[in-house]
């Protein structure tokens, strides 16, 4: 089995070679000119010396040439591993260091911070070849002259061959290490079970293509089903998604709880048109029921909320289009079982809050380099998720926020994110976080709030607000006002940033 033959070629094999595989701002690629750029550029990393089960590191921006270098690198039998293209020389030197990649491909936007990491074995796309130095390959022109002809290399059950990274913002990225299989049945169970796929989906995405729910989303699920992705390079913004909607139509919007924060509170919201879309999925962190209903009395457009991992490799919890409930993140995907258990391992009936456990056919073999951590989480196809959930009879998951994240306040313990949720039902607040601040020895609950443009609200105000509404004990101690609230690079909640805050 090959990602590259399944998803790429099998599609120009099977009649659909001149259907958009990918929509870009300079138009349309055909699955048969993907898959003739994936085989050149394949040609070119096996001869820049790649060989099956080496690591390649895309360190790239959002584009054909993202997608085409991924599936090249699978169709030769590598190992891909992606980063953000926005990265700091010390994050690209971590990331170096701990693939130990055979060869990275980066591009303009990648180079000078991958130079200045002590990269050395480079194909670089978008530089010219004169300023290029020693160890460093010009993509264009090895790629132009290179064969359009190139044998998918097999890769058995057991091979690795993604590393997906972890968020990071608990301690360095860890990279969990997936087979084929992987991706194969989260097609299957969530993109197409869940969300229904079909050929005429044309899929954008918030996040970019490095974080796995996008570039699945993106470049992998639409192309099981001869549908097409919508990548682009700019960083996000509430303004460029709008755009972007406008201009290519999509019909699936993959999104994040911040963007969809940012996307309401436009002050042009309202005028927008998004009637091109059929659902929009919300994951990566849990969406407020606030939120979400905010984003139905603007838009209109059906979110469907979901819960998925690295560890995981994608969504095993999602509600179902046409039977989302707000503040829920659904039921089990079907082909996963999932349970809420207490310290001991037992089961806890409905309606109690413990930790979840996640049994399925896509869970990660280890976490890359970490045997005790692995230990701790990975055990067969099951998964200690860290994650604090209640299930209702119905089989529906509430998220409790992550069991590292409880706050035990006057000796209660406290759910960061039930506050938020209250604060976030008040008229002036547009995001928050709570975390625990230690003073005198103690732990008190510290809200950070973005409050909107011409809001008054003050500190008093949003505790009482909260006392009403909140059982008394969980009102926040301390509210501090912010800007904007820290994020990682694919739009979850820093809260260790928040922690260590004075
Ligand atoms: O939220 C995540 O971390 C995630 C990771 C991989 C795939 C999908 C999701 C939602």
């Amino acid at each position: 089995m090959n990602l590259a033959s399944f998803f790429v070629d099998r599609n120009v094999s099977e009649g659909r070679g001149a259907n958009p595989a990918l929509i870009t701002g300079d138009g349309e690629t055909t699955y048969a000119e993907l898959a003739e750029l994936t085989n050149r550029i394949g040609t070119v990393l096996t001869e820049l010396g790649v060989r099956s089960g080496q690591m390649v590191l895309l360190a790239l921006s959002d584009g054909v040439e993202f997608v085409a270098t991924w599936y090249a690198a699978q169709k030769i039998g590598a190992v891909t591993a992606e980063v953000y293209p926005f990265l700091q020389p010390k994050d690209y030197a971590y990331y170096l260091g701990y693939t130990e990649a055979k060869l990275v491909v980066a591009d303009a936007v990648t180079l000078p911070a991958l130079r200045e990491a002590g990269a050395t074995n480079l194909l670089v796309r978008g530089v010219p070849e004169e300023e290029l130095r020693a160890g460093e390959r010009p993509f264009e022109t090895l790629v132009a002259q290179a064969s359009p002809e190139l044998e998918a290399v097999p890769r058995g059950p057991d091979d690795i061959v993604i590393w997906k990274f972890t968020t990071g913002s608990t301690g360095s990225p860890k990279a969990c290490t997936h087979p084929i299989s992987s991706p194969l049945k989260s097609f299957e169970l969530y993109a197409r079970g869940v969300l229904g796929l079909r050929e005429d989906d044309r899929v954008l995405a918030v996040p970019k293509l490095f974080f796995g729910y996008a570039r699945d989303l993106v470049a992998l699920f639409p192309f099981g089903v001869g549908a097409a992705g919508i990548p682009f390079p700019e960083r996000s913004t509430a303004d460029l998604m709008f755009e972007l909607i406008a201009r290519h139509r999509p019909t699936v919007l993959v999104n994040v709880p911040t963007m969809m924060s940012a996307m309401v509170a436009h002050p042009d919201a309202a005028k927008q048109d998004l009637s091109s879309l059929r659902l929009c999925t919300s994951a990566g962190e849990a969406l407020p029921s606030e939120l979400h209903r905010k984003w139905d009395s603007t838009f209109g457009v059906e979110v469907v909320d979901g819960i998925g991992s690295s560890e995981a490799y994608h969504i095993y919890l999602s509600n179902r289009p046409g039977q989302a409930r707000r503040g829920s993140l659904g039921q089990a995907v079907p082909g996963y079982q999932v349970r809420v258990i207490d310290e001991l391992d037992q089961e806890l009936p409905d309606g109690e809050i413990g930790t979840l456990e996640v049994t399925g056919p896509t869970i990660a073999r280890e976490y890359r380099g970490d045997a005790e951590k692995s230990r701790r989480t990975f055990h067969g196809d099951t998964l200690r998720s860290g994650d604090l959930f209640s299930r209702d009879e119905a089989g529906f998951f509430t998220h409790h926020g992550r069991a590292d994240d409880l706050l035990k306040v006057g000796g209660v313990f406290v759910a960061p994110g039930e506050i938020e949720d209250c604060l976030l039902g008040h008229a002036e607040v547009v995001d928050c976080a709570v975390v625990g601040h230690e003073k005198d020895g103690l732990v008190l609950s510290r809200a950070y709030v973005v409050v909107g443009a011409g809001a008054t609200v003050t500190e008093t105000e949003l505790q009482d607000y909260a006392r009403e509404h909140l059982a008394a004990h969980k009102y926040p101690r301390e509210v501090c006002f912010v800007p904007e609230l820290p994020r990682t690079a694919n739009g979850k909640l820093d809260r260790r940033a928040l922690r260590t805050r004075p």
